[in-house]
């Protein structure tokens, strides 16, 4: 009898957790979900890879921390006062010494070998479908769209992405189901399946663009262009935020992607050319620093 309760409740148990692991997948992927363990649910090849290989070491410092319990345990038991009152004079012990210096050498290089092809991939960027510019600022997102190719005329634009906030500077959700002090005013729209490069620089102090289900996270340093990339394979709306302490509004500068299907994109980029219109090459527009350079 009991032996069935306890593997009824044990069964309900696994399945429970099961589908809360699932829910918690479905609803972590682009933003964070309450309650949620692990990171969020990953939406590109890296950013699974990113992901097992969290997973991976997770299982790795499991065993070695139970190994090193294990160790403790069995000294304090066997060696006490009590149970071992005339301890032994040994210092030195040649073949432990090698065996605790090498295996550990030999676990960080099973570790690092994993870590090191991550890297790589992430480090080389494929030719661009899509390339973006994201530079930070205090505290908001400049996005621009670089479009400049051989033979064609460039048909660049730019926007700014601020978070969504009300009449009082209030942040509130937007529509849609946008989550509140997540949801923005202009979203980056990118197409699925598309080797999409961000360029990431900053305009005034250090920021971090990252964008956890993507598995990107790039530093933004004024004076200097870092690049990253990122292949969606699934359509959604993916959130991010400011991931380098940058000032007092650090925690308000989210930014958006939103993933669409070939199609849409096209037809956003002929929206966004119109909404977004800046002037052709060439011309000098005043903004608030030639302004300010002028007066002087
Ligand atoms: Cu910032």
């Amino acid at each position: 009898m009991r032996s069935f309760w306890s593997r009824s409740a044990m069964v309900a148990g696994v399945l429970l957790t099961t589908c809360a692991v699932a829910l918690a997948q479905e609803a972590g992927v682009g933003q964070p979900a309450p309650w949620q363990l692990d990171l969020q649910g990953p939406v590109t090849p890296i950013a699974e890879g990113i992901r097992s290989f969290h997973s991976g070491l997770f299982w790795v410092i499991t065993a070695i921390t139970l190994f090193v319990l294990a160790l403790l345990i069995y000294c304090v038991v066997k060696f006490n006062e009590r149970a071992n009152p005339v301890p032994s004079r040994t210092t030195h012990n040649v073949a432990v010494e090698v065996a605790w210096t090498v295996i550990p050498v030999l676990i960080l290089v099973g570790i690092a070998i994993p870590s090191f092809q991550l890297l790589k991939q992430q480090e080389t960027l494929p030719k661009a479908d899509v390339t973006i510019k994201v530079t930070g600022y205090q505290w908001y997102w400049g996005v621009d769209y670089v479009e400049a190719q051989a033979g064609q005329q460039a048909q660049s634009f730019k926007f700014d992405v601020y978070m969504l906030r009300d009449a009082n500077n209030v942040p509130i959700a937007g529509p849609n189901g946008a989550p509140r002090t997540l949801a923005v005013d202009n979203e980056i729209v990118v197409p699925v399946n598309a080797n999409v490069v961000v360029q990431v620089t900053a305009g005034d102090v250090l920021h971090s663009f990252a964008m956890p289900s993507l598995g990107i996270k790039r530093d933004a340093v004024p004076g200097r262009l870092n690049q990253t990339w990122f292949r969606a394979t699934r359509e959604g709306v993916y959130y991010g935020q400011c991931s380098e302490l940058c000032g007092v509004n650090h925690a308000y500068m989210p930014a958006a992607i939103r993933v669409v299907s070939a199609d849409r994109y096209a037809s956003w980029l002929t929206e966004a050319r119109q909404k977004f219109a800046t002037a052709p090459a060439g011309v000098r527009v005043a903004d608030n620093a030639t302004d300010a350079l002028a007066r002087q």
